[in-house]
Order: C-alpha cells, then sequence, then structure tokens
C-alpha cells in the first residue's frame, strides 16, 4: 500500500528547504510549487518539495554533492530577495563542512551566472539582478566574521578592478577566498584608476601579489595599461588577471578560475 504523502504548511516546508517563509509563499503563488488549501491555510507536499529542491543539479564538482542543489536554492532565494533564506542557505553549507571555497565556487558563481542569462534573455528586471548583488555583497560581508585559519600571516594580496570594470563581486569574492587561505585581502573594489592600484601596491606590505579582478566583458585593453604601469613602479610584483586573455604581456600570470589563483598564491607564498 502506498504510504499518504506528507503534506507540510509554508513554514515548515520553508525550514525544510532552509529558506524565508515569504520565499516559498510566492513559489506558490507563482506556481513553481503546487501549495493545496487545507481551511485557510497553504500546504505543499514533501514529495513537491524535494523535487523542488533538485532544480538547477549539481556543476561538476569536488566533493559536496549537495551543494548543486543549495546553488539552485540560493539562486531562487536571491531572485526573490530573500536575504535570510540567503544566507541560510550558506550556513547550511558550512554546517555540513563546505569551505569558503566550495560556498563561493559552486553555489554563489552559478548562482550569479544564471542571474546574468536570465537577465540577458529579458526574464529579469534590472532591479532584480541589483538586489540580487547587494545580497551576495552582504553575504560576503558576512562570511568575514567565519572563523579564521590560524597560523602566522601569509603576506597581503592587492586586489582591484580596472578602471571603468563596476562588477566588483568578483573582486569581493576573490578577497573573501584570498582571507580564507591565510593572506591579508586589500580590495580597492570596481573601477580603480592606475595610478590608484599604483599608490596602493608601493604602501603594501608583504605584498605577495595584485589581482585584477575580471568578468568576460572587461576591457583586455585597460588591463594591459594596468600591468604597464604597475611594472613601471614595481617590476618584480606578481600581476595576476582572471579570465583568459589572448593579448597579455608575458610577465602576467593568468588565472582561470578562482582554485587556479589560489594555487598560484599558495606557490608564490611558499616561495617568499
Ligand atoms: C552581478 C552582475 C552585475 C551587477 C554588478 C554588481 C557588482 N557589484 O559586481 C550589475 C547589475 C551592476 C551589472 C551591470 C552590468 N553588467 Co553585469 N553581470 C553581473 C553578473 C550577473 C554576475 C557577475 C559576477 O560576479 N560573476 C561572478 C564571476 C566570478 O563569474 P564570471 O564572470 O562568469 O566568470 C568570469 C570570471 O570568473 C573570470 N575569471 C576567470 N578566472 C578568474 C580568476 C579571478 C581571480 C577573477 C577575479 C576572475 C576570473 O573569467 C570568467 C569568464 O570570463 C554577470 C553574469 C556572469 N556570468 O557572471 C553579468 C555580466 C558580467 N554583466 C554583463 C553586462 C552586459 C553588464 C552591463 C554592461 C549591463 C548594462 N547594459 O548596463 C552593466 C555594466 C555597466 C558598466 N558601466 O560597467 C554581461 C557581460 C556580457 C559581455 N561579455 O559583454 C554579463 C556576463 C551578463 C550577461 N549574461 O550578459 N552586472
Amino acid at each position: 500500500m502506498n504510504s499518504p504523502t506528507k503534506m507540510l504548511s509554508l513554514n515548515e516546508a520553508a525550514e525544510h528547504l532552509g529558506l524565508h517563509y515569504m520565499t516559498v509563499y510566492k513559489y506558490v503563488r507563482s506556481g513553481k510549487l503546487v501549495g493545496h488549501k487545507n481551511g485557510g491555510s497553504w500546504e505543499v507536499s514533501l514529495a513537491d518539495l524535494d523535487s523542488l529542491s533538485q532544480i538547477e543539479p549539481a556543476p561538476a564538482g569536488r566533493g559536496h554533492r549537495s551543494l548543486g542543489k543549495k546553488s539552485g536554492l540560493f539562486l531562487q532565494a536571491l531572485l526573490t530577495g530573500d536575504q535570510p533564506g540567503s544566507w541560510s542557505i550558506v550556513q547550511g553549507a558550512f554546517d555540513v563542512g563546505a569551505s569558503v571555497e566550495d560556498v563561493i565556487c559552486e553555489v554563489v558563481v552559478p548562482a550569479l551566472r544564471a542571474v546574468g542569462d536570465q537577465w540577458a534573455h529579458g526574464r529579469l528586471e534590472v532591479y532584480e539582478e541589483h538586489r540580487a548583488s547587494s545580497i551576495v555583497l552582504s553575504i560576503l560581508g558576512r562570511m568575514q566574521g567565519l572563523p579564521q585559519r590560524r597560523g602566522r600571516k601569509r603576506g597581503s594580496v592587492l586586489i582591484a578592478c580596472p578602471p571603468l570594470e563596476t562588477h566588483g563581486l568578483p573582486a569581493a569574492m576573490c578577497a573573501e577566498l584570498v582571507r580564507s587561505r591565510g593572506f591579508s585581502p586589500i580590495n580597492l573594489g570596481a573601477d580603480t584608476p592606475v595610478d590608484t592600484i599604483v599608490k596602493a601596491a608601493l604602501s603594501t606590505n608583504e605584498l605577495v601579489a595584485i589581482v585584477l579582478s575580471t568578468v568576460s566583458s572587461t576591457s583586455e585593453k585597460t588591463l594591459i595599461e594596468v600591468v604597464k604601469a604597475v611594472h613601471g613602479s614595481l617590476p618584480t610584483t606578481p600581476v595576476m588577471i582572471g579570465g583568459v586573455w589572448p593579448d597579455l604581456p608575458d610577465n602576467v600570470v593568468s588565472i582561470n578560475g578562482f582554485p587556479s589563483m589560489l594555487n598560484q598564491l599558495e606557490l608564490l607564498g611558499e616561495s617568499q
């Protein structure tokens, strides 16, 4: 005999998914989740909840198989502007042993890419993308309060977006990744003038490297200008640039992906 379908109230469903009540309510109102009226209240079936949380399957990843599922939930929370729910998904990932790197690379970045794709296909309003970005920024801020790696500090990493690059989020992600490995990040953020990057580098003690933060639309010409200016004043300081750019000078370390950035920094940290 089939066991009867277990029904949950929206509060119970929100707790089950680690989301805010309003997020689950919006799922029901928008038809994303089938709701059933029981008296005056909505209920949803546990089976439907479990299939909802399997949307957005895991990217090929290392270890934490549940993180792809969390990325899907995180995306839904971002899209509904559910800040507490977004943090509770991230917190849940830390609770099952995920690292800052796992969370950023396997939960946050795939969700942001999906936000970008949905915006590009006209399925998201600009305000929804801005709201999602500001939630991610607040989450990265909360990560600063996590217990820090013990042991001696491993030097500083200067992070900046080149002039005109307004996508500051990857730079903020770099800062938390670098911090999680025991380096001290100095993040100058979006659209940083070239001479400011050079001045900041000259005044930083124990500078291990400069990371120029990019997205796919960053101007390569501007990146080259920054590299020239930095190497004019600090010829031996390693400059790392995120992404694959065909025309960069040979003395630049090209880093394809955050794990590659961390590996390169580990090598530089050891050689100092
Ligand atoms: C959030 C966001 C915004 C926010 C920025 C908030 C902030 N403070 O950063 C807002 C809403 C403001 C915004 C604005 C714009 N955005 Co926007 N944005 C995004 C979004 C959704 C996420 C960016 C992000 O943080 N990604 C996380 C990074 C880590 O992932 P990634 O970019 O996919 O990966 C690259 C990097 O990882 C890099 N990389 C590789 N290795 C390494 C290593 C390191 C260390 C680093 C740092 C990087 C790196 O290479 C990867 C591939 O290129 C992306 C979508 C996306 N796919 O990313 C669009 C996206 C970058 N934006 C885009 C566009 C077009 C814009 C606007 C021009 C839109 C407009 N017409 O107004 C404006 C820019 C205005 C301006 N004057 O500059 C496009 C760029 C398309 C292109 N190639 O030309 C994207 C890809 C969206 C899309 N699918 O079309 N955006």
